[in-house]
């Protein structure tokens, strides 16, 4: 069974992925521009021609494509080989608007696989493991992705799907799973469930790799204190083929981005300015490797930072940070860019659970942000004069963090709804009116 750490490419030096990037640009852009008229518009528009790009040092070159050119061109507008090649689609989860589908050829699968078989091995998976999957399967990329790659590792591979908490403890158990998938959420909401049940010794997670959301570090220590794990982060997104575009090593510290495959370059998100490397700005990926949906210096809206930073697992493909949130679901508040994760920071630090929901209204043309938090059962029991106390504590946190009064109520425990995919932390009434 082949091992999926893949040093000769994991490890490879800066000049030969900058000749697999190259090489795999040219052919891309030629391919584009023949089998694609909506991509040669918009290179006719912007008055460049596959003769102009001859390595990545000419990217810059060549137009944005954005979420809006994926619905524009839905369903089949941006299919670079014949449908009758593509063997799957996949979708995103958007709520407005039309939907993103993504196809695959078999090559494409492939691929994808791969990507998701090394994000197993750098958690430490070997074939011995027994890989719990529930991220959702279907439309969702999740559930079939990791799927996919704890077969190709030769791993027992676990299709739990999302859902139905009481049986994933129970199969964990039985089956001794050792590598859990899903989204951090959920693997917080299974953490909790598995310590009031009193069945954590009879558990034998070694690892999870979870993504697909925003968390930050402290929901982190808390899953792998509370699980006794390690917490790796998996990155990716449906229009670039799903996850495993990046993942963690042993290291923690960003994800490995699958440069083999994938171009990645981070860029102002309001002038469109390439920015150089350790700058924040908007992540842009270009396929190099893909057949059917190759998509060329699409806009993630993710924000965050790149590193070539000398890792001590030994990989040498560029790291993406954290997306530290989205340049299009960043809340402006009063004028003000908040970020849930600085107000899911500001809360794990203060001991409360991760287990809150953000909601913004507009009352008299003034922006209001109320933070529901869920107490602790030990909290639940404090007296009324406590709750208020730690709603004022937590008031001050966030206007020390934020920069603008958020208003806190303390709920009890249980009473947010919790997520088994990705969660709802935001409820921007705002947009109704
Ligand atoms: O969420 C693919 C995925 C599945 C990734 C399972 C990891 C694990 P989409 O539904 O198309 O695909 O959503 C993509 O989710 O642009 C990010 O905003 C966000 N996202 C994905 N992974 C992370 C992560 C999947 N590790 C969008 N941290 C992306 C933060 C993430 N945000």
């Amino acid at each position: 069974m082949p091992n999926y750490y893949q040093p000769e490419i994991e490890c490879a030096s800066q000049d030969q992925i900058r000749a697999w990037q190259d090489e795999g640009l040219v052919k891309t852009v030629h391919r584009v521009y023949e089998n694609v008229p909506y991509y040669r518009n918009l290179m006719d528009q912007k008055g460049v021609t596959p003769d102009d790009i001859h390595s990545v040092d000419d990217l810059h070159k060549l137009p944005f494509l954005t979420k809006d050119d994926l619905r524009d061109a839905y369903p089949y507008g941006l299919l670079a080989v014949p449908l009758s090649d593509c063997v799957r689609i996949q979708s995103t989860s958007g709520t407005t608007g039309r939907r993103v589908v993504a196809f695959y050829t078999q090559h494409d699968i492939d691929i994808w696989e791969d990507c998701c078989a090394r994000a197993i091995a750098a958690a430490g998976g070997t074939k011995e493991d027994v890989v719990h999957v529930c991220y959702g399967y279907g439309l969702f990329t999740g559930g079939p992705g990791l799927n996919g790659g704890s077969h190709k590792m030769g791993c027992l591979t676990l299709p739990m799907s999302s859902g139905n908490t009481e049986r994933q403890i129970q199969f964990m158990c039985d089956l001794g799973s050792t590598i859990l998938c899903c989204t951090p959420s959920y693997a917080a909401y299974l953490a909790e469930s598995i310590y009031e049940q009193g069945v954590r010794d009879q558990i034998k997670l070694k690892a999870g790799i979870f993504g697909a959301e925003a968390w930050t570090e402290e929901m982190r220590q808390d899953i792998q204190n509370k699980l006794g794990i390690k917490a790796y982060d998996i990155y990716g997104l449906t229009e670039i083929s799903g996850p495993g575009v990046s993942f963690e090593c042993s290291e923690q510290t960003g994800m490995h981005i699958n440069e083999d495959h994938f171009i990645a370059e981070i860029i102002d998100p309001v002038t469109g300015e390439v920015l150089p490397e350790g700058e924040k700005g908007e992540l842009v990926f270009t396929s190099i490797s893909k057949d059917a949906f190759p998509l060329i210096r699409y806009r993630t809206r993710d924000i965050c930072v790149l590193s070539r930073k000398k890792c001590s697992c030994g990989r040498t493909h560029v790291k993406m940070s954290k997306p530290m949130g989205r340049s299009d679901d960043m809340l402006i508040v009063k004028g003000v860019n908040v970020f849930p994760s600085q107000i899911e920071t500001v809360l794990l630090n203060k001991g409360y659970p991760a287990n809150y929901q953000i909601v913004v209204s507009r009352e008299n043309n003034s922006d209001k942000i109320e933070v529901l938090v869920e107490m602790t059962p030990e909290m639940f029991s404090d007296t009324l004069s406590t709750v208020s106390a730690r709603e004022k504590e937590l008031v001050d946190a966030l206007k020390a963090m934020l920069g603008i009064y958020a208003a806190v109520r303390l709920v009890s425990p249980k009473s947010i709804t919790r997520s088994e995919g990705k969660a709802v932390r935001v409820i921007d009434k705002r947009k109704l009116y």
